[in-house]
């Protein structure tokens, strides 16, 4: 049975470099290190999507040859927050690219039997309801995990986020649209669907064992 979800509110980053290295991490015989390096350079890119349309403004530089009108980032400050514990291994790649951004936390486990998502920890910056946040999951399988992380940050008053997830089930991208109007949602790549253990199929297995080894 296929899922429809609304496509016009999701951003697929297909660069060719996206898939090459997208093809590497789904590969079982792909290392932890390799693993781990690589979900950090998509998140690159997927910040660099997700970030396409902060507002800028005019900016005076004295270049060594004259002065000159060039633009910076105008506006809201970014928070990253990695869905714990496998949204960690897109931090870094993020904060290269948004050094000044600060990291929030939320913490939620899947319930084996039941495959729901339960919080058990969330710090978050002090102004986090000031800033657009990058909700960051490289897997969004069910959706229950990024919905309940959704809820939580609109809870703490947050107007702007972009779920940046590497792999996106159809039914997860429906599950978020539903619960979230108006979250913009990016991914590497959407896949067929989900196997009766919920993981993502083909997907990638599980993305916390792999990025930090406890296969
Ligand atoms: N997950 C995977 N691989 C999958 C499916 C799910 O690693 O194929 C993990 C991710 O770590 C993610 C969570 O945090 O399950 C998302 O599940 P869900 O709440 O979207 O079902």
């Amino acid at each position: 049975m296929s899922v429809s979800y609304d496509p016009a509110r999701v951003t697929v980053v297909d660069h060719p470099l996206v898939q090459h290295k997208l093809s590497i991490l789904r590969d079982e015989k792909t290392g932890t290190k390799q693993f781990r390096d690589l979900v950090s350079e998509l998140a690159v890119f997927e910040g660099y999507e997700a970030t396409r349309d902060l507002p800028l403004e005019d900016v005076q530089v004295a270049t060594p040859i004259r002065e000159a009108t060039c633009k910076q980032l105008a506006g809201r400050k970014l928070a990253i927050v990695p869905i714990l514990r496998a949204g960690l291994g897109m931090v870094d790649g993020l904060l290269e690219l948004i050094p000044a951004a600060r990291v929030g936390h939320i913490g939620m486990y899947r319930d084996e039997v039941t495959h729901e998502p339960h919080e058990y920890y969330c710090k978050l910056p002090q102004d986090v309801d000031e800033r657009i946040c990058l909700l960051v999951d490289p897997m969004l399988a069910t959706g229950g995990s990024a919905t309940a992380a959704l809820e939580y940050l609109r809870k703490q008053g947050v107007s702007d986020i972009r779920l940046l997830c590497i792999v996106a089930a159809p039914e997860g991208i429906k599950a978020v649209q539903d619960a979230d109007p108006s979250v913009k949602i990016f991914a590497c790549a959407v896949d067929e669907g989900l196997n009766e253990s919920a993981y993502i199929v083909p997907g990638l297995g599980d993305a916390g064992d792999r990025i930090f080894g406890t296969l």
